[in-house]
């Protein structure tokens, strides 16, 4: 049975407000495990791709717009349980709403501007790791941490 993945992604706000070492930190002390990273400008298509069931919303081309204005940091982080846990970890979508503790909660205060996406369903999570990345770009190799983070 494969380990749940999930793409979390640090989005233009974030890498612009020099919050991309605080969120991945948030993500490290966790305890999940890495498994690819980059800094990346997308295309349109891509974020339309990405965003694709929100395509009717009358925010997708702000959406879009958004994701597309800078630099985001792409990730890819696997464990038991990794796609709700980081949810969790992210709050909610509205920023005014999330609890504080969260990456949302305690770093934005707009929906339009909520620094972070993470995957919503293991399948949306292979999915979008498959969107974001290219074969080769994710590495396969056990952390040392992992014994004392598991029995
Ligand atoms: P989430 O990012 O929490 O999974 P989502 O998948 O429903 O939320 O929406 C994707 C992104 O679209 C969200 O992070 C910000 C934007 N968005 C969602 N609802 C919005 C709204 N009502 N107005 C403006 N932007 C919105
Ligand atoms: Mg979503």
């Amino acid at each position: 049975q494969e380990v749940e993945q999930t793409y979390i992604m640090i989005k233009p706000d974030g890498v612009q407000r020099g919050l991309v070492g605080e969120i991945i930190s948030r993500f490290e002390k966790k305890g999940f495990l890495l498994k690819g990273l980059k800094l990346f400008q997308c295309s349109k298509d891509l974020a339309q791709e990405h965003y694709k069931d929100l395509k009717d919303k009358p925010f997708f081309p702000k959406l879009t717009d958004y994701i597309t204005s800078g630099p985001v940091v792409c990730m890819a982080w696997e464990g038991d349980g990794a796609v709700a846990s980081a949810r969790k970890l992210i709050g909610a979508t509205n920023p005014l709403q999330a609890e504080p503790g969260t990456i949302r909660g305690d770093l934005a205060v707009q929906t339009g501007r909520n620094v972070v996406h993470g995957s919503d369903s293991p399948d949306n999570g292979k999915r979008e790791i498959a969107l974001w990345f290219k074969e080769g770009e994710l590495c396969q190799w056990e952390s040392v941490q992992t014994p004392w983070l598991t029995d």
